[in-house]
């Protein structure tokens, strides 16, 4: 029997992945460095669909159609390059690898041109949706050559999650351009989970909502415009209980966040390419304020908060939570529209035509960051390319929601600042609207101070060209 496609790594990612093909009427042949790994899919879901066992690399190739299409499903970082090294011997011309793995984007480049002068196509793929994503129905982002989508894309596209009879996987642009919007996506999901925490800190330390109360009103919220898979399982988290102790369970888990690097990576980047993503790295950087744990040890108790202990008990009562809901909405707009801007930033830098709406309509099923607002997004982008919105909070539903909302975010802003609360992505979301709001800003004086110690030069609103202020001689202006 030959197989439409391999699978090699088959921890659950990969193992999830060859059922949800298998599943899908594809034949699988699989493969693990270690062949304990494909025996025990076999034992457990062979009967599920048509699977080819195989222990070694060159079984594999040798059992796959033309084109072969191997998807690689190990681990991000040298064992792709040790598995791509050990393959391409064995493939020819035309032959398809494709790397499913959480692969950085620039490693995804070289790798497609390294492959690309060999005649083989290298496809990186953004896949969202962890392990129930894999088996389900994943987001897929697939990257690489127009020409290798046409052989790989109808495969991708029948496993991928479905909206409304959409498949959730379109070509999104060359080499990088999969993972790169993959890693954006994770570093939108960041700031997504960052602006769920804040509202929640906000609830319970000035309002008095314990996480069972909140529970509903986040269950209340999944029927507003904020509803969306993360809004839905942060009710489940919150009214889960301790086993052990019958506390929230939230109460028991150590206040340290993980982080595996794409939300550094999508910071990192932002800032290569020159996009202001302020709620992506607030969020970044807040997980890593979280796990200095030995630090915040020592400063709790000795940091004051300076709040007048004899003023009056605010009263955060259920017009405050409106208010909180509003903000979480509206920092969460921000979050969107920076990822999509720096989308943009990164297509012009490396060459991709990015399509906005496409990219849109990829979220709104099977990934983590799922959301109703994304069929609102790609609708926004939905027009000839004259009209599409410069950002997306010029979109004109987003520039009503966010009026809507102006109020009760600064509301919520200004009671994080008086209470000492830490709300960095609200804020920093907020400073950012702010930012794009004003008519001046002050980096007129930063452009002065820089001309005074550096020469740097500056530029007049009154005339063009560029000019200097002699600073230590006279004190006049020179055109530069
Ligand atoms: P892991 O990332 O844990 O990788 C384990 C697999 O890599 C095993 O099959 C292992 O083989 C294989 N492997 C390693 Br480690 N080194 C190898 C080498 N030098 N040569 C060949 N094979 C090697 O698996 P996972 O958690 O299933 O994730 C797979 C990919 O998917 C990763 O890139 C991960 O970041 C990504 N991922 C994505 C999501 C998502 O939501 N999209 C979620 C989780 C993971 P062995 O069995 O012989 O040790």
């Amino acid at each position: 029997m030959t197989a439409d496609i391999g699978v090699t790594g088959l921890a659950v990612m990969g193992a999830n992945l060859a059922r949800n093909l298998a599943r899908n009427g594809f034949t699988v042949a699989l493969h693990n460095r270690s062949a304990a790994k494909t025996d025990a899919l076999l034992q457990a879901h062979g009967e599920e669909g048509a699977f080819v066992r195989t222990e070694t690399l060159t079984e594999l190739v040798e059992s796959l159609d033309r084109p072969r299409r191997v998807l690689l499903m190990v681990k991000a970082g040298s064992p792709v390059d040790a598995v791509i090294d050990e393959l391409v011997p064995l493939l020819d011309e035309g032959d398809i690898i494709i790397d499913g793995g959480n692969s950085f984007f620039e490693e995804t480049r070289r790798r497609e041109q390294s492959l690309r002068e060999r005649g083989i196509h290298f496809v990186g793929v953004g896949v969202s949706g962890g392990e129930e994503g894999a088996l389900n129905g994943p987001s897929i982002m697939p990257g690489g050559s127009e020409e290798s989508y046409a052989a790989l894309g109808p495969m991708l596209e029948r496993i991928a999650a479905d909206f409304h009879g959409e498949p959730c996987c379109a070509w999104i642009g060359t080499d990088g351009a999969g993972h790169y919007v993959k890693m954006v996506h994770n570093g939108i999901e960041y700031a997504d989970m960052q602006v769920i925490g804040e509202a929640y800190d906000l609830m319970r330390s000035l309002a008095g909502l314990e996480p069972a109360a909140q529970a509903e009103v986040f269950r209340e919220w999944n029927t507003t415009d904020l509803a969306s898979y993360l809004i839905e399982i942060t009710s489940e988290v919150l009214e889960q209980e301790d086993e052990i102790t019958g506390r929230p369970l939230v109460d028991v888990i150590v206040d340290a966040a993980g982080q595996k690097g794409t939300g550094r990576w999508t910071a990192i980047s932002a800032l290569e390419v020159g996009s202001p993503v302020t709620a992506i790295a607030e969020s970044v950087f807040a997980r890593s304020i979280s796990s200095q744990e030995d630090l915040r040890r020592r400063t709790t108790a000795v940091f004051s908060s300076g709040i007048d202990e004899h003023a009056p008990a605010p009263d955060y009562g259920p017009d405050f939570v409106e208010d909180v809901r509003k903000a979480l909405y509206a920092s969460k707009l921000v979050a969107y529209a920076q990822g999509l801007d720096m989308l943009v930033a990164a297509g012009e830098e490396y060459g991709w035509d990015l399509d906005l709406r496409s990219v849109a309509s990829l979220w709104r099923a099977g990934c983590i960051i799922r959301a109703d607002l994304l069929d609102t997004i790609m609708k926004a982008f939905e027009v000839p390319a004259s009209r599409r919105p410069a950002n997306l909070l010029l979109a004109e539903d987003f520039t009503e929601a966010i009026n809507e909302c102006l109020p009760a975010w600064r509301r919520v802003v200004a009671a994080a600042a008086t209470h000492g609360v830490p709300a960095p992505v609200f804020g920093s979301s907020l400073a950012y609207y702010d930012g794009l709001r004003r008519e001046r800003l002050p980096a007129s004086l930063t452009q002065g101070l820089r001309d005074y110690f550096g020469a740097h030069t500056y530029r007049r609103v009154d005339q063009e060209g560029t000019f200097h202020t002699l600073w230590s001689g006279d004190r006049g202006e020179v055109e530069a």
